[in-house]
C-alpha cells in the first residue's frame, strides 16, 4: 500500500459517520455547497486550493420521518488538480461515497467533468489495497437557478454511461433552493439510504468497473511522486525540536523545498503568524549567508513571503485532529509522534505545496525574477493569493 494510503487510513479511520469526496471541475460549486451545508448560509468563497474538510450534520427525510446524516466531506480544490488524479483517486477509494458536482450552466465543460470523474473512478477501482465496497455516487447538478441551465434529465442522460454499474442518482440544486425541504434534503436522504444499504453489505453490482484507460498505471505524475517521497521523509524526519535546532545551528541535512516548507510550518505553528514570519525571515537569511549548502543562492523576499502565505493558509485550512477519535486502536503514540503526524497530515491536506513552481500560478516569471521582488515584497500580477480573511471567517463563524 502506498505511503499516502497508509497515512490516510491512519488518520481517518474511526471517524464517526460517513465520509464523502466532492468531485467536480473548478467553479462547479463544491466549496459553496460545503459551506452552505456547514454554516447554513451562502458564503462568497474564494477559489480554493488544497483540501477543505468539514463534517456536516444533515437532517434528511427518511420514510415518513427524519434521520440524521453525519458526513465528513473532502473538497479538493484548485491548482494543479490535473496532476493530482492519482492522489484524488486514493481518497476516492477510501471514502464511503462520491458526490459528483456538475455545473448545469456549463454545457461546454460537461465532457471534461465526465472525463475527470471516469479517470478518478477507474483509478480508484484499480486500487487493490483499498477495501472493496459499494460506493454510492450522488450527482448534484448545481446552478439550476441560472437561465440557461441544462435540465437534470439531460445531465442524467449524458452521464449515464460513465455511471454504468454504480449505485447513483442525480438531483438538480441551486442557491435559491431550501436546505430544509425539497431537492437538497431529498438528495442527501437518497445518499443516506444508499450508504446504509452499502454498509449492510448488499453486494456491489456485477457490472465490472470500466478498465482504467484514461491514465495508465505507469503514467508519470511528478507531483504525486514528490508528495509520496515527502510523506516518507516526514515520517522518519528529525523531531520538531531537533529540526529547529538544526535550522538554528546551520546544520540541516538538506536545504531544499521540503526543508523550507517544514521551517515555515513549524515556526508558524509554534509562534503564530507575526512572530513566526519574523523568525522565518531572519532564520532563512542568516542560513543562506552562513551555510555552505546554499552557495550561489540569495535571499528572495517576495518568494519567502509567498511560501509563508501559502503555508499559513494551509494551516488555517487544516482542521485540528481529534486524536481521541482516531487513536482508539492498539497503536499508542507518544506526544512526539503526534507532532510528526501533524506535519504528514498537513502535507496530505495541502499536496499542492510540494509543487515548487506553485508561485508561477500567481506571479509572472518576469515579475518574480525582478530585482524589486527580490529585495522587497511585491503583489502578484496573475491572480491574488488565497485570502486569509475569508478563510478565517469560515473557520471561526461569528
Ligand atoms: N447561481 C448559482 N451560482 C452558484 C451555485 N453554486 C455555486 N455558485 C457560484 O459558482 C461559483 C463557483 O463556486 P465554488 O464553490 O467556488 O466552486 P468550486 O471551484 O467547485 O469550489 C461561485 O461564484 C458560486 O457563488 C448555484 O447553485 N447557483
Ligand atoms: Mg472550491
Amino acid at each position: 500500500m502506498s505511503m499516502i494510503a497508509r497515512l490516510l487510513e491512519r488518520f481517518f479511520s474511526g471517524t464517526p459517520g460517513y465520509s464523502a469526496l466532492l468531485l467536480g471541475l473548478d467553479y462547479s460549486g463544491k466549496t459553496t455547497l460545503l459551506y452552505r451545508l456547514k454554516l447554513g448560509e451562502i458564503m462568497q468563497v474564494i477559489p480554493s486550493i488544497g483540501f477543505n474538510v468539514e463534517t456536516v450534520l444533515l437532517r434528511v427525510p427518511s420514510g415518513k420521518s427524519h434521520s440524521e446524516l453525519n458526513l465528513t466531506c473532502w473538497d479538493v480544490g484548485g491548482c494543479g488538480r490535473t496532476h493530482l488524479t492519482n492522489f484524488i483517486a486514493i481518497h476516492a477509494a477510501r471514502v464511503d461515497a462520491i458526490i459528483w458536482i456538475i455545473d448545469s450552466s456549463d454545457r461546454e465543460r460537461l465532457p471534461e467533468s465526465i472525463a475527470e470523474f471516469s479517470a478518478v473512478m477507474a483509478r480508484a477501482a484499480a486500487d487493490t489495497s483499498a477495501p472493496r465496497k459499494e460506493r454510492p455516487v450522488l450527482i448534484l447538478a448545481t446552478k439550476q437557478d441560472l437561465p440557461n441551465a441544462m435540465s437534470i434529465d439531460e445531465i442524467r442522460m449524458k452521464t449515464a454511461s460513465a455511471l454504468a454499474g454504480m449505485s447513483s442518482f442525480g438531483f438538480g440544486i441551486g442557491l435559491t433552493h431550501s436546505l430544509v425541504e425539497g431537492t437538497i434534503p431529498d438528495a442527501f436522504g437518497w445518499l443516506l439510504m444508499a450508504l446504509e444499504s452499502a454498509r449492510k453489505g448488499i453486494p456491489p453490482p456485477q457490472t465490472p468497473a470500466p478498465a482504467p484507460k484514461v491514465l495508465s498505471a505507469r503514467d508519470p505524475s511528478v507531483l504525486y511522486d514528490r508528495l509520496s517521497s515527502w510523506l516518507a521523509r516526514s515520517d522518519t524526519d528529525a523531531s520538531p525540536e531537533e529540526f529547529l535546532r538544526q535550522f538554528e545551528t546551520i546544520n540541516l541535512p538538506a536545504w531544499d523545498h521540503y526543508t523550507h516548507i517544514r521551517i515555515a510550518y513549524l515556526n508558524l505553528m509554534i509562534h503564530g503568524r507575526q512572530k513566526g514570519k519574523d523568525l522565518i525571515f531572519e532564520g532563512i537569511e542568516r542560513y543562506i549567508q552562513q551555510s555552505s549548502q546554499t552557495k550561489g543562492r540569495t535571499f528572495h523576499v517576495t518568494m519567502t513571503y509567498f511560501w509563508i502565505q501559502m503555508v499559513h493558509f494551509g494551516i488555517r485550512s487544516t482542521p485540528p485532529l481529534d486524536y481521541s477519535a482516531s487513536n482508539s486502536g492498539s497503536e499508542s503514540k507518544t506526544a512526539d509522534h503526534h507532532d510528526q503526524d501533524d506535519f504528514s497530515r498537513f502535507l496530505l491536506l495541502n499536496p499542492h505545496l510540494a509543487n515548487g513552481n506553485l508561485w508561477s500560478d500567481y506571479y509572472s516569471k518576469t515579475l518574480m525574477m525582478s530585482p524589486a521582488a527580490k529585495t522587497g515584497p511585491v503583489l502578484p500580477d496573475m491572480k491574488p493569493l488565497p485570502n486569509l480573511v475569508v478563510r478565517d471567517a469560515i473557520s471561526n463563524p461569528a
